[in-house]
C-alpha cells in the first residue's frame, strides 16, 4: 500500500464557509490561478508525501504520542497573506497574523515524529495557514492582501487528521484516514 498523506487541521463549517466566499470575491478580482475548492481548504501541519504501509502504521503510532502530548488550542484566523511575498506570490493563504506558538509546538513535535520513522526532513519552516490559491506564475497581490473580512475566524483546535490525497485531473481529492484527538 502506497498513500499520498499530510497531517492537517480540518476547519468548522462556519470558518470553511466563510473562507469559500472570500475565496470566490478574491477570484473575480484575481481571475486565473489554481482556486482550492471549499472541500479542499484545511491547515497543513505535515507533508509526508507518498508513504507505505508500514510507514502509514508506524507515524500513527508516533502521531498518538504527539496528539497525547499537545493541549486543545484556539487558532485565529485574521488575515490574507502569501508566500513567499505579497509582491511575487505563488500562494495566497488565509491565516494568523502573528506565529501561533501551540501550532508551531504541535508542527515542530509532527516534524520530529517524521524523522523518527524515517521521513526525509521538511525544510520550511511550518506555518498556520489556509491555501486558498496557487499561482503558476508569481504575480503581485500586495493590494489584495487586507484583514480578513468578519476577522477574526476563530477555531479550537481539538484534534488533527491524517489526510490521504489522491491526485486526479480536477485536483486531488482529500479523505481522512485517521483522526488524533489533542489530549494533552
Ligand atoms: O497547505 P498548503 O497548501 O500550504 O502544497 C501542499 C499543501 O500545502 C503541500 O502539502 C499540503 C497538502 O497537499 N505539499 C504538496 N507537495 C509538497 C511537497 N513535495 C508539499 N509540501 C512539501 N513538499
Amino acid at each position: 500500500m502506497i498513500m499520498r498523506a499530510f497531517f492537517c487541521i480540518e476547519l468548522p463549517d462556519e470558518v470553511r464557509s466563510s473562507l469559500a466566499e472570500q475565496s470566490g470575491r478574491l477570484q473575480r478580482t484575481l481571475g486565473s490561478a489554481k482556486w482550492v475548492a471549499p472541500e479542499n481548504l484545511h491547515i497543513t501541519l505535515r507533508f509526508l508525501g507518498e508513504v507505505d504501509g508500514v510507514t502509514v502504521s508506524e507515524i500513527q503510532q508516533e502521531a498518538q504520542k504527539v496528539a497525547a502530548g499537545c493541549a486543545p488550542f484556539q487558532l485565529q484566523l485574521e488575515t490574507l497573506g502569501a508566500f513567499p511575498r505579497p509582491e511575487r506570490a505563488r500562494v495566497l493563504w488565509a491565516g494568523p497574523a502573528a506565529e501561533n506558538e501551540e501550532f508551531s509546538k504541535l508542527a515542530r513535535r509532527l516534524e520530529e515524529a517524521a524523522q523518527t520513522v524515517g521521513l526525509p526532513p521538511e525544510r520550511r519552516k511550518p506555518s498556520a495557514h489556509v491555501t486558498l490559491a496557487r499561482f503558476r506564475n508569481p504575480r503581485d497581490v500586495s493590494t489584495e492582501i487586507a484583514p480578513l473580512a468578519g476577522a477574526p475566524l476563530e477555531l479550537l483546535v481539538n484534534q488533527m487528521v491524517l489526510m490521504s490525497s489522491s491526485l486526479g485531473p480536477q485536483g486531488p481529492t482529500y479523505s481522512p484516514y485517521a483522526r488524533f484527538p489533542l489530549a494533552g
